[in-house]
């Protein structure tokens, strides 16, 4: 079952669990002078991309998110490159402005749809939709979905994925997980990438694993080199074990 795999999922954490309605960790104020919680809404968005792609269509969906250039694109390049030969991939990606990532894992043979959120630092749950809108589902086994580089505001903002795999680097310090332990908690796994570099940067990638059990003790850690795929295999296997279409039985 999935949950055994992955830990309360995504969809459970926005659909069922999370009851709270202020995220908290935003630096933007993320509830309208209405009064409506903006936030909600957006999770209840989340829960019907959640059901169309995962339930509908039986496509397994995972979320890639974590700090600009930790390597989340040059990951999903790999694990592309790694899927069984039979496997049907989309990809929705989120960057600010450009198409370099939506070109990148095109040429990986990767159905893509390239979303820019302009001045917005995440993407939200109905930008997830609509960007579905332009997928043909019945075609797809896999689902990527990245996120744009962003180590905060995610974190309120599910988007429909049966997890979420949060990408770091040790580029970024080997202090990033003590900085940002609330996007720890709303992920699923954890992916320390750049291992090939990490005495270059003088990163303790033991330090960095011991950190994630502290804020996410029952956090999945994987250690990559995603230049190489060096790490990745234990990451394919993680992600195989993903459930495609689980029934809602709640
Ligand atoms: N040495 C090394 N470089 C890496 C690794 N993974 C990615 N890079 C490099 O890091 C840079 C950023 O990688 P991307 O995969 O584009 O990073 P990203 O997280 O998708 O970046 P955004 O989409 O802009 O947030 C590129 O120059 C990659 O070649 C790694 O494991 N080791
Ligand atoms: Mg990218």
């Amino acid at each position: 079952m999935l949950t055994d795999l992955f830990g309360p999922l995504s969809m459970h954490r926005f659909g069922h669990d999370r009851g709270d309605t202020d995220g908290g960790s935003g630096d933007h104020d993320h509830n309208d002078t209405g009064g409506t919680d903006v936030l909600a809404r957006y999770r209840e968005r989340a829960s019907e991309v959640h059901e169309r792609v995962v339930h509908d269509h039986g496509v397994s969906c995972i979320e890639f998110l974590g700090s600009t250039g930790s390597g989340k694109t040059t990951l999903l390049e790999r694990l592309v490159e790694r899927r069984p030969a039979d496997e049907r991939v989309g990809a929705i990606v989120g960057d600010v402005a450009g198409d370099d990532d939506a070109r990148r894992l095109e040429a990986c043979g990767v159905d893509v749809v390239n979303v820019n959120t302009g001045k917005e630092c995440h993407l939200d749950a109905s930008l997830v939709a609509d960007a579905v809108d332009e997928l043909d589902l019945e075609t797809l086994d896999r689902l990527y979905i990245e996120n744009v580089g962003n180590m905060v505001c995610p974190a309120d903002f599910p988007l429909g994925a049966e997890a979420r795999v949060l990408v770091v680097s040790t580029t970024e310090g080997d202090d990033v997980v003590r900085k940002h332990p609330l996007l720890f908690q709303s992920c699923d796994a954890a992916v320390v990438n750049k291992t090939d570099i990490a005495d270059a940067v003088g990163a303790d990638t033991d330090r960095m694993r011991t950190d994630i059990t502290e804020v996410a003790p029952d956090m999945e850690v994987f250690e990559t080199n995603a230049r190489d795929g060096s790490g990745t295999d234990r990451l394919t296997e993680y992600l195989a074990a993903s459930g495609r279409g689980h029934a809602h039985t709640d």
